[in-house]
């Protein structure tokens, strides 16, 4: 380079630095209007959109709506019609999948490890002496868990992979998708004993001030099992990759509003650097923060997040009636969704499936949940390994031309730059 070719691309960079630096002066800028912003979109549910809308237009503005805020809900994917069947279903499941739950407990026990734990399952499962519902992993030697969630809700499962939802998530992630998590998430209303409604321990509830702030997994920064390498599923450290990896969902079967267990969630937070969990980030996980804002959305509609997105459960739901939802979690193929964890046996980490129960799930849904039966091998799926077929097509033409004409190479690919900034 000469003096003259150096100055150029200093003065180049300098200006690259100065709107860099410009466009961080008009993001503080933007985030003094964040209340104003934020209350206009609670007000007119600008993140909403009708299932019924069409499709192009619904995946579009669901899609920007998660771009820009982070969080987007689909009205109307369970039609009227279902939504009281789908949700009776799903309040007879909860009692079924707790009473499964607490049988395990009391099975293995408050006493010894993790290991332990894992063991004594395995035998169980073995035996199937117990009265336990337990299903075997993928993964050799792991420790059974309870089975996943939608084998209590068959009904709801022909909801599931709703065709809008399935082409939202693929535009946001990829086309190869997994549900790496299923739950019910019910929020309780006062009770006549006194005990306030809300999500979280019944001493901390009952206030529409407090709030109970994170992300979800992969971006949950306590990772489920903190300090214990048995229970910790993994986060993405800080600061977080500007890239979408992983959607969660909460199908609301009871309308849903400040009252009534409406997620709390603060817009635009998925691409702020700091977390409400981050031990360098000066923010309490227990305080409101400027701009948040409840969702509302009548039964029968699907709340979806970007996992980055900061959020809450409500810790107060004073509208006399249980909230009831399911939350699903879905991730592309190339998240590590069932890695870590061996001691998890009772989280609700990709809990599994057997054959049978797998191969009765409705078509569209088991390409989603393939992973979760180990008798199942799990391949990459269609568009996926077309994209790969177009890669292979494309370097075999480049060494066609290796062989064909390989004193043509030297310039074909002279309009290739890349910037060194
Ligand atoms: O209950 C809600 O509205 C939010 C649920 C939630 O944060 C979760 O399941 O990760
Ligand atoms: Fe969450």
């Amino acid at each position: 380079m000469d003096d003259g070719e150096i100055k150029q691309v200093e003065e180049i960079r300098n200006r690259i630095g100065s709107l860099e630096s410009e466009l961080l002066k008009q993001k503080e800028l933007l985030a003094q209007h964040a209340q104003a912003i934020s209350t206009d979109l609670a007000e007119n549910r600008r993140y909403a959109v009708s299932a019924e809308a069409g499709e192009k237009d619904v995946v579009e503005a669901c899609c920007n709506s998660l771009e820009r805020y982070g969080f987007a809900v689909v009205d109307n994917v369970i039609p009227v019609e279902k939504i009281s069947t789908v949700r009776e279903e799903v309040e007879l499941a909860g009692p079924l999948i707790e009473g499964n739950l607490k049988a395990i407990r009391d099975y293995i026990g408050t006493n010894g490890g993790e290991e332990e734990k894992r063991s004594l399952l395995q035998l169980a499962q073995k035996d199937q002496k117990e009265k336990l519902e337990l299903r075997a992993v993928r993964r050799r030697h792991y420790g059974p868990k309870p089975p996943n969630d939608i084998v209590w809700m068959p009904e709801y499962a022909s909801f599931l992979a709703h065709p809008l939802l399935l082409q939202i998530t693929q535009r946001m992630l990829d086309e190869h998708l997994k549900i790496a998590q299923l739950h019910l998430r019910p929020i309780a209303a006062n009770s006549s004993d006194g005990t306030p409604g809300g999500f979280g321990r019944a001493a901390d509830r009952g206030r529409p001030d407090t709030r109970e702030w994170h992300t979800d997994w992969p971006h949950d920064l306590s990772a489920y099992g903190a300090g214990n390498a048995q229970t910790n599923a993994g986060c993405i450290r800080q600061p977080f990759p500007d890239v979408p990896m992983c959607l969660v969902m909460i199908w609301y079967l009871t309308d849903v509003d400040e009252d009534s267990g409406g997620t709390w969630v603060v817009p635009g937070s998925h691409r702020d650097p700091r977390n409400p969990r981050g031990p360098s980030d000066d923010i309490t996980v227990s305080a409101p923060i400027t701009g948040d804002m409840q969702i509302s959305a009548k039964a029968g509609s699907v709340f979806i997040q970007d996992s980055r997105t900061w959020h809450a459960s409500a810790m107060h739901n004073t509208s006399g009636k249980t909230r009831i939802a399911v939350v699903n979690r879905w991730c592309p193929w190339w998240m590590s969704v069932d890695d870590y964890a061996p001691g998890g046996t009772l989280n609700t980490v990709c809990r599994p499936l057997s054959q049978e129960e797998y191969s009765t799930l409705p078509k569209p849904l088991q390409p989603l949940m393939r992973h979760l039966c180990p008798e199942e091998f799990d391949e990459i799926q269609q568009p996926v390994l077309d994209r790969a077929e177009a890669a292979r097509a494309r370097t075999a033409w480049g060494f066609e031309q290796l062989r064909r004409a390989p004193e043509k190479l030297r310039h074909a690919n002279a309009h290739v730059r890349v910037p060194i900034i």
